[in-house]
């Protein structure tokens, strides 16, 4: 069994938290990974309180376990969510593309415990200091919108820069990976690209399938000249972005081409002009599971590799 101070603070058994996809992290996979002993978490995307509400009340149906809320911080409803989530008594709450100091005091005098998602030493330091009850340090191997630092490079560096418990993210998908953060100073894990395939996850057929196919070198980011860098499966929608921008196309234009991709990918499984957000470990994601096989597995494997490590020390 591998049991941390994070499974602790957050009342979970296993130190693993599902990562907050937007479009795709509902209370179908949120409950079930939380059900599993992990931490579900939905996402509240770009969508408005009312969805969230309904949301978090399945969720709760669900399950009896805690379970969070991701907040994008660049979704224009972030003002709504952020008081609703104090409303809905949510646990835990987990920020992502962005600083959520103006919301800090409000949510951690709610009792919330907040994990903001950090790429910088610099955003720890701040997070630390509003509150944060820990942080999630997230490599640019992660999917979707992503920072310059691997997960290598970043994790021990915010685990010296901060008192707070750090949990690693980007790049993760077995127990390898698990054993790698705990040996990076992390106590736990957030994992986003193989809960894609759960079989509780209701993201688009199309999605799944194409991240069972991607091998090693399927991923490309797109955005890093307007300052939106996000990472994708290589496809028409992506490859004929980076083309443009390479051509040097403007901002505006970007996020013209840009608008309701995600959506199209997720919801509609649209392969033409839908934005396939995976992580760089695609490749190593084979098999359609159950939310509770994948959290087992990642634990399981991480004991696995930390006990026969041990065979390397005289
Ligand atoms: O947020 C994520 N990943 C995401 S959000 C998202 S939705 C989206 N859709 C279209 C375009 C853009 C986003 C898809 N994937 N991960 C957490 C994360 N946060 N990664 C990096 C950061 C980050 C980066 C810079 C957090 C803060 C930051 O600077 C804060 C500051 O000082 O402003």
């Amino acid at each position: 069994m591998i049991h941390t101070p994070i499974c602790d603070m957050l009342g979970i058994e296993k130190p693993v938290l599902q990562g907050g996809m937007a479009w795709i992290a509902d209370a179908s996979l949120a409950s079930a990974v939380s059900n599993a002993g992990g931490l579900g978490i939905i996402s509240a995307m770009n969508a408005d309180a009312a969805w969230l509400r309904n949301q978090i009340r399945s969720c709760r149906e669900l399950t009896d376990r805690p379970f969070g809320v991701n907040i994008m911080l660049q979704s224009p409803f972030a003002p709504e969510v952020a008081d609703l989530v104090i409303e809905e008594r949510v646990p835990v709450v987990v920020t992502g593309a962005g600083n959520p100091a103006t919301y800090m005091r409000g949510w951690v005098s709610a009792g919330i415990k907040v994990i903001p998602v950090v790429a910088s030493v610099g955003l720890a330091r701040l997070m630390r200091r509003a509150g944060a009850t820990a942080v999630i340090a997230e490599g640019g191997e992660s999917g979707g919108h992503v920072g310059d630092l691997t997960t290598m490079t970043l994790v021990p560096q915010v685990v010296d820069a901060v008192d707070l418990p750090v949990i690693a993210a980007g790049g993760i998908a077995d127990g390898r990976g698990v054993a790698a953060s705990l040996m990076l100073g992390a106590l736990g894990v957030q994992v986003g690209t193989r809960f894609l395939v759960a079989d509780e996850c209701t993201v688009s057929e199309e999605y799944k399938e194409r991240i069972l196919k991607a091998n090693d070198i399927a991923t490309i980011v797109t955005g890093r000249s307007s300052g939106h860098a996000v990472r994708c499966l290589k496809t028409p929608f992506s490859t004929t972005f980076a083309r443009l921008e390479a051509a040097g196309a403007s901002a505006d234009e970007l996020a013209a081409l840009g608008a309701g991709s995600l959506r199209k990918a997720a919801v509609e499984g649209d392969y033409e002009e839908g934005s396939f957000m995976s992580g760089q470990i695609a490749g190593m994601v084979r098999e359609r599971q159950s939310a509770a096989a994948i959290v087992d597995d990642l634990v399981d494997g991480a004991e696995r590799v930390l006990s026969e490590a041990m065979r390397w020390v005289r």
